[in-house]
């Protein structure tokens, strides 16, 4: 035998003797969504039964750290423990805080060497959504909640990440059926997977009121007894909704309320007669048409309730915004619609928040702190680029995650057409409406409305898979994107899915892997 050959039965019985295969290639991993820049160094860091989790004593990232554990121990049994120490460790992870401008708030930066995984971040808010990178880097079966066996091995190298967008959420219609809270932090649970930071409420519209008000309680006793189909429907306490403000927190997620007005009213109207112009309570509810209600926008009691709403709801919501709806007001007279609009605005800011209204309120003169959410009408939108006003961007034809799949979809609409999960996946919110460019947009919100949606696996299955690519959309660099690339990551979250038990659309797109 040659020399050349005696090396290459040495490299193939190498190979062979090193089973099971490692993932040595940082570079091909399955995040979602895809982090700034990663380069690869081609070992493999591993966690064992003697690693630990090293916190910087004196930072923040004490509970961070905690959530980390609790994410690391269900599949691998390991302990894990977390540790303050004053310098880095020279094995195991290390979550510490840096000054580096570039990652902003929610960015960070990940150093993978073969004895220690350091995650660094300038606030505990960028290292969370580190965690979430760590998490989609381990094998799958870390997504387990028994304990399994696998080699836990991370690629080495280093990923620096930030977002592109400061603003990417989503949002849940409450009103047309109710979820309860636990299907509302389950949902929070997964956004936070997919490093969103805004969850958008819809809490009233004309099936339902779903936010309990101190100083008007037929709100929720007549307006939140029935749903869409006419279900028993249901509602909030303000105790379950701070409940859900703090598990949003503890997620780096900002709730977002919202009271739609002067449409989509009817569980007010049929709460509280003196709300109607004629003084007669209308009959609750439980159809889906739209744009058939309205507050009387001439009578100053409609004032005085919308003053207690807000005031209520801005106490018991830490985030900067309240939503005040002002879609479909279909009639309400456009002359009444605008004062109607800025009297509103006015008394958000007279509350202390910040006011955002889907785009019909461009209508009216915003303030330039308000925000407009687009999702019909691109002359709205102008408007508020015009009035300096800032933009969510949620076109229905792109990002309603209640648009059918397909014309087979079981659950959903069709009005804005169908979203198969590459349509939902392939656009960038800077090219949909030329007058609005990158400078006016704030950022991209996927909301799901519910008219179709009556449980948790009916909201799972119009949400999964399309939110990862929203989350995509929201963080990462258009640049280098595709979708033939993209669909490869997402159908190893598919096993995610499998893992977790989410009922999910296994789009015919998606090479799922099986
Ligand atoms: C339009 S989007 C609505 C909602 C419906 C939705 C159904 C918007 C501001 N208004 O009232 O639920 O379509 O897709």
């Amino acid at each position: 035998m040659n020399k050349n050959v005696l090396l290459l039965l040495a490299i193939v019985s190498g190979l062979l003797s090193c089973a099971p295969e490692e993932p040595t290639d940082l570079t091909q991993n399955n995040v979602i969504p895809k982090p700034v820049s990663v380069t690869a160094t081609g070992k493999a860091f591993r966690l064992s039964e003697q690693t630990k989790i090293y916190v910087q004593a004196g930072s923040n990232l004490e509970a961070t750290a905690q959530y980390l554990q609790g994410k690391l121990t269900p599949a691998t049994g390991f302990q894990l423990t977390v540790e303050a120490v004053s310098e880095a460790p020279s094995e195991g992870i290390f979550l510490t805080t840096t000054n580096d401008p570039e990652l902003g708030n929610e960015g960070y930066a990940l150093q993978i060497d073969k004895k220690l995984l350091t995650l660094q971040a300038n606030k505990a808010e960028g290292a969370f959504r580190g965690i979430q990178t760590i998490r989609q880097l381990l094998p799958l079966s870390i997504a387990s909640s028994s304990v399994q066996q696998a080699d836990w091995m991370i690629p080495t190298g280093t990923i620096r990440d930030f977002p592109e967008y400061e603003f990417r959420g989503t949002m849940l219609d409450v009103a047309r059926h109710f979820l309860g809270a636990e299907d509302v932090k389950h949902f929070m649970d997964l956004m936070a997977y997919y490093k969103f930071n805004v969850l958008h409420l819809h809490l009233t519209d004309d099936q339902g009121w779903r936010i309990e008000i101190k100083s008007w309680p037929k709100l929720t006793e007549i307006g939140g007894s029935t749903e869409v189909g006419g279900g028993e429907g249901g509602f909030f306490t303000q105790e379950q909704y701070t409940d859900l403000v703090n598990h949003a927190a503890e997620r780096f997620i900002t709730i977002i309320p919202e009271i739609d007005m002067p449409g989509h009213t009817n569980a007010a109207l049929a709460s509280y007669a003196e709300l109607n112009c004629d003084g007669k309570a209308t009959e609750l509810y439980t159809g889906t048409e739209v744009g058939f209600s309205t507050l009387c926008t001439d009578k100053e009691i409609t004032y005085e309730f919308i003053d207690d709403v807000i005031g209520e709801l801005a106490s018991l919501t830490p985030g900067p915004y309240i939503h005040i709806g002002g879609d479909e007001s279909h009639v309400t007279k456009k002359e009444d619609y605008i004062p109607f609009i800025e009297r509103v605005q006015d008394l958000v800011y007279a509350h202390g928040k910040t006011m955002i209204g889907w785009d019909e309120v461009t209508l009216a003169k915003l303030d330039k702190r308000s925000i407009a959410q687009y999702w019909s009408s691109a002359e709205n939108a102008k408007n508020a680029v015009q009035q300096g006003v800032k933009v969510i961007m949620s076109p229905a034809k792109k990002a309603y995650l209640d648009m059918q799949y397909d014309s087979l979809s079981p659950l959903g609409l069709h009005w804005a057409g169908y979203v198969e999960v590459d349509t939902g996946y392939d656009w960038d919110p800077v090219k949909l409406e030329k007058e609005i460019g990158r400078d006016n947009i704030l950022g991209i919100e996927a909301p799901l409305w519910t008219e179709t949606v009556t449980n948790r696996a009916d909201m799972e299955y119009l949400v999964f898979p399309r939110l990862a690519g929203y989350a995509e959309i929201g963080w990462s660099p258009t640049e280098g994107k595709s979708w033939d690339e993209y669909k490869v990551r997402l159908a190893a979250h598919g096993n995610q899915y499998d893992t977790w038990g989410i009922n999910y659309y296994r789009s015919k797109l998606v090479p799922w892997n099986k």
